[in-house]
């Protein structure tokens, strides 16, 4: 595999129509993008909702580990068209989406640009990004705060029952739903 270009971390998310179909064609479409090689992909994780409206329901989330040639505003439009592609509608912040596609890490860029806000912002203090983002680059190391991924997780307050592994292979298994 050709593995040219920078490292980068995406946080995938679904709470919206059929998850699992959602996540798997995120997976797919990031994969299908020219000047991106996927390396490691986390498990598949269910976790409750944080933040946004009292009564959404609990996500998908993963999380893939990438080498890119694009640079950080290409490879966002890149995730906003996946993410277009599942019909996502932006509604409430923080409400209910069929596909979530955050770009957590692009090399050492450090952007606080709204449009381009890398490392994402939230991201250190969210089990539900950072459990996955430990199975696939607990060395990395966060370009701002300069802790890596797995330090950063342990200083965050575990919460019993906020998010579980539900599958380690899922972005490879035939996809009947989403054929
Ligand atoms: N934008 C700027 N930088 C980035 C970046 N690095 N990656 C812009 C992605 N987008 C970026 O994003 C809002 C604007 O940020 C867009 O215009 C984009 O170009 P959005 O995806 O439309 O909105 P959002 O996702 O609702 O907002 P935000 O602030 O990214 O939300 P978060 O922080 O991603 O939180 N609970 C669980 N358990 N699991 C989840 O996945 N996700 C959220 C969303 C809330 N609660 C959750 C989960
Ligand atoms: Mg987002």
């Amino acid at each position: 595999m050709n593995r040219r270009g920078t490292t980068c971390l995406i946080a995938l998310g679904s709470n919206l129509g059929d998850r699992l179909a959602n996540v798997r064609a995120g997976a797919r479409g990031l994969a299908e993008i020219d000047g991106v090689d996927i390396v490691e992909v986390s498990k598949l994780y269910e976790t409750a909702p944080v933040g946004g409206p009292d009564d959404q329901g609990a996500y998908y989330n993963a999380a893939v580990r990438a080498r890119t040639t694009l640079g950080a505003a290409e490879l966002l439009a890149e995730l906003h068209r996946i993410e277009a592609s599942r019909e996502r509608e932006r509604v409430v912040r923080w409400g209910p989406r069929t596909l979530d596609l955050d770009l957590l890490l692009h090399g050492d860029l450090v952007s606080d640009d709204p449009a381009l806000q890398v490392p994402h912002p939230r991201q250190h203090e969210r089990r539900f990004v950072l459990v996955p983002v430990c199975d696939v680059a607990p060395e990395l190391v966060h370009p701002h705060l300069g802790l890596t991924m797995a330090e950063l997780l342990a200083a965050v307050p575990a919460e019993s029952g906020d998010l579980w592994a539900i599958d380690d292979d899922w972005h490879a298994t035939p996809d009947r739903a989403d054929a």
